[in-house]
């Protein structure tokens, strides 16, 4: 709805306290980017946890660190180890951002502690 105001500029009349919503009016009040008409959830973003291949990571403790930092059973952490072993990396897991950055950090911590080289990292999914 426009009212004629002063004759030379329109205005839109504000919403009458307790009056229901007009979408017609609702949709000429739309223009910014993040107008939408039903609030849309979004699903976060995700992030896979690689690990990477090295000579000198032993395979026990990459599959010790597959079941207990990535809730791997001890069959697919062995084959996600053998995959990373065979083609340079493989993805541990897929998180939520702040969760795949703490997960690295653990993986780093724990192979830094044996003196291990292991390194991992994240890739939006
Ligand atoms: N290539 C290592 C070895 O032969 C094993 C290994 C697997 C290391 C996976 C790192 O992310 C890794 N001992």
């Amino acid at each position: 709805m426009l009212l004629a105001v002063s004759g030379i500029y329109e205005q839109e009349a504000p919403q009458a306290a307790g009056a229901p919503r007009d979408p017609a009016r609702d949709a000429e009040r739309e223009g910014g980017l993040a107008t939408r008409t039903r609030p849309r959830v979004e699903r976060p973003q995700r992030y896979k946890v690689l690990l990477f291949n090295d000579d000198y990571t032993p395979m026990e403790f990459v599959v010790a660190i597959l079941e207990q930092v990535f809730g791997k059973g001890p069959s697919e952490a062995t084959a996600i180890m053998l995959k990373i072993h065979n083609s340079g990396l493989g993805v541990a897991g897929v998180y939520v951002l702040e969760l795949a950055e703490t997960k690295v950090a653990t993986v780093h911590r724990m192979a830094e502690e044996r003196g291990y080289p292991l390194r991992a990292g994240t890739e939006k999914e």
